[in-house]
């Protein structure tokens, strides 16, 4: 990672270097942290970040199901995300804003301790690599379950939940896949490691259901507008394992990952290796995300 400039930490920029916490942080023994992934992307008028307002929103969602009051309004996060960037004078880059239960008491209640936030950004390139964004990726199906809202809620991003992530993909690594995709408790498909999946059938889309125990993806949500827009039919319905390897063709998406296509799961093709609809919808959201088309236009706050 290449370290930029400044840091948002606890409403004052600091030097890259000086963003330190103590190893007494309660949010690193218990997992009482959350975050956003955004992008900003280089356009035509100057970086800008994209659906700023829908991740904003996202974190304070999540901070109110786990009790956690935020020492900031939405306003204060999105103005330090625009400044961020502003600040450390990237074109495009990664934007991670946390909010954490910070250094005071330990043991498991975490409302004794101060709520700091942090804003950082740095430059990250494909997720889930270059090739892979043309060619495709190679996925397995994890015997890791995706958390239940009942266990922990999956729409909250809180960091406690990248612990089932990590589980799923690193056997995925080990077993020599690129990433993993995980079933619900009740066997449906529900997500990625860190994006959501689509399946493509005859050129409908179909993607698992918010009910089914995934993080309500902004990407997602893009893709879903992106495709109806342009004549493509989606629908939110659960499936099942077995529809993963009859699809024509599989993506995933998220900020990270932008749109994946998924060439092979558990050593089975999908379809004939060529992604029509994919790359169809790939293409709209590239254009949609770099301020060229005007339509999507209000998903984007133009940093300068
Ligand atoms: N599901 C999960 C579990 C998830 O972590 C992400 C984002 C998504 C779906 C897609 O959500 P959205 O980005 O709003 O479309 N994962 C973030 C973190 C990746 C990481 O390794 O860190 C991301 O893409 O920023």
């Amino acid at each position: 990672m290449q370290p930029t400039k400044t840091i948002w930490f606890d409403g004052k920029f600091v030097p890259w270097d000086d963003a330190k916490i103590h190893v007494l942080t309660h949010a690193l023994h218990y997992g009482y942290s959350i975050f956003e992934g955004i992008r900003c992307n280089d356009t035509a008028d100057g970086p800008a970040i994209f659906r700023l307002r829908e991740h904003v929103d996202r974190l304070f969602d999540g901070a109110k199901v786990y009790r956690m009051n935020l020492p900031y309004t939405k306003e204060q996060l999105v103005s330090a995300c625009m400044d961020l960037v502003k600040e450390n004078g990237l074109q495009a880059c990664y934007v991670r804003p946390i909010v954490f239960s910070s250094f005071g008491e330990m043991g498991v209640n975490p409302l004794k301790n101060k709520v700091i936030g942090a804003v950082a950004c740095w430059e990250w390139g494909a997720y889930l690599g270059e090739e892979g964004m043309e060619k495709g990726i190679r996925c397995g199906v994890s015997s890791w379950a995706r958390i239940d809202s009942r266990i922990l809620p999956p729409q909250a991003k809180c960091s406690a939940n990248y612990a089932n992530s990590i589980l799923a993909k690193t056997d995925a690594l080990a077993a020599g896949y690129d990433e993993a995709i995980l079933l619900t408790l009740d066997g449906h498909v529900a997500e990625g490691s860190g994006e959501n999946i689509f399946r493509v059938r005859n050129g409908v889309v179909y993607t698992p259901t918010m009910q089914s125990g995934i993080l309500g993806g902004v990407t997602r949500a893009s893709v879903i507008q992106i495709a109806r827009d342009n004549g493509i039919e989606v629908h939110e319905r659960d499936f099942t394992k077995d529809e993963l390897y009859t699809a024509d063709e599989l993506f995933f998406s998220g900020t990270a990952a932008n749109i994946t296509p998924i060439r092979e799961v558990d050593g089975r093709m999908i379809g004939d290796g060529k992604y029509p609809v994919t790359k169809k919808i790939q293409k709209i959201y590239l254009d949609a995300i770099h301020g060229r088309i005007d339509k999507y236009k209000p998903w984007l706050s133009y940093v300068r």
